[in-house]
């Protein structure tokens, strides 16, 4: 079972210092991380550990952000009423993963209004999977099966991540996502038992997702500047190529029982390996859609940018508020304060 280890004298400076000092500070977060226990945000830890969590920690709140918006778009046009609040609770599940996951940030020293104007400027990333568009109500049902599938591939080893606050907010997160999962999973089932029509929508939505999906993991492990230190620092728990090729032997089987095909002629089940092999995704694509030229990069940073900006007035509201409360809580305390003082005086007085 992961423990949780003690201040070790650290803070959010997380400098070491020099000498002896530095070296047991060093030491110790060394054994917390050998031995599976969990760096907490007092914990001293290495600069290098606290810029990556940070890193990761922000692209993946803004994904959850970011990540309402395909889906948010189908809201309104949802096909009944039951599907519609079924949306509605699955969008506003993805803003809570958001704020659990800012929360989680903010406890290694950085401010979440910070991170947001970082997104809004393009000087922090969010997941490739949401620059494509939503097209038909199945892609709906296909976020649900393939990229909450793959949420739950790569996010489930990241509930025994070595930062606690991290490993502590994914745990809740998953729960909500393989739920996501089967809401998914049951609405291409709905659709798949429909007419002939509806069964085309989801091959084409599937047909859509399939490769964008498969990217969410990232690059190959050759091209993975990040993975080996993560993975040392017990960040992530497996490597981007592991948690694919995982997904995709999960995934098969489900599309084998829906009824759709993978569009992957490369995809076979390899009985040497027990795995099945598949071909590679574009990874020239997932480039360009990293670095700001897919199909919708614009459109949702735009969006977010606006929201932003129309929530103003409610931040500064909410600020307003709680500092009139704590203004009429000091009245209160010196009111109470004078009061305690008027009878004590009185009975020094009789
Ligand atoms: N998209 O060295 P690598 C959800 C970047 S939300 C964009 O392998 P790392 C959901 C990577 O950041 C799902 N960028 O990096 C929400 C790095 O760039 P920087 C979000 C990507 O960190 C709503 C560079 O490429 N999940 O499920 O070791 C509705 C080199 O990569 C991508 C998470 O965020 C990508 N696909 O591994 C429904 C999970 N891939 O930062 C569902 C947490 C790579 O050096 N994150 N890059 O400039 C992770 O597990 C890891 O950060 C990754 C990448 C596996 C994504």
């Amino acid at each position: 079972m992961t423990q949780t280890t003690t201040d070790a004298g650290g803070g959010p400076g997380g400098g070491a210092g020099g000498g002896a000092d530095a070296d047991r500070l060093q030491a110790h977060f060394d054994e917390v991380i050998a031995h599976d226990r969990r760096i907490e945000p007092r914990d001293w830890m290495p600069d290098a550990y606290r810029k990556t969590l940070v890193r990761q920690i922000a692209q993946h709140a803004h994904s959850e952000i970011i990540g309402m918006q395909p889906e948010g778009a189908w809201i309104t046009r949802a096909p009944s009423l039951r599907r519609k609040a079924i949306l509605f609770a699955k969008v506003q599940d993805e803003a809570g993963h958001g704020l659990y996951l800012y929360a989680a940030a903010e406890t290694l020293g950085v401010d979440r209004a910070d991170l947001t104007r970082r997104l809004i400027e393009g000087r922090q990333k969010y997941s490739s999977i949401f620059n494509y568009p939503t097209l038909s109500f199945a892609d709906v049902g296909v976020i649900g099966w393939l990229v909450d599938g793959a949420a739950i591939c790569n996010q489930v080893p990241l509930c025994r991540s070595s930062f606690g606050p991290y490993a502590r907010a994914m745990v809740r997160i998953c729960k909500e996502e393989s739920f996501h999962q089967r809401q998914g999973y049951e609405l291409l089932l709905t659709m798949m038992r429909g007419t002939e029509a509806q069964r085309a929508m989801v091959q084409d939505a599937v047909d859509r997702w399939w490769w964008p999906s498969l990217m969410m993991f990232g690059p190959p492990d050759e091209a993975s500047p990040n993975s080996a230190r993560s993975m040392a620092w017990k960040i992530k728990r497996h490597s981007n190529d592991e948690l694919r090729q995982r997904f995709v032997d999960m995934t098969v089987p489900q599309a084998e029982k829906l009824g759709v095909t993978l569009p992957d002629p490369e995809l076979r089940w390899n009985a040497e390996r027990g795995r099945y092999d598949f071909g590679t995704p574009d990874w020239d694509e997932l480039k360009r859609v990293i670095s700001g030229d897919g199909p919708c990069n614009e459109e949702r940073i735009e969006r977010r940018r606006r929201a932003h900006e129309d929530g103003a007035w409610v931040r500064e509201a909410a600020a307003a508020h709680a500092a009139k409360q704590a203004a009429r809580r000091d009245r209160d305390r010196d009111r109470d304060r004078g009061h305690d003082r008027d009878r004590k005086h009185d009975r020094e007085a009789s």
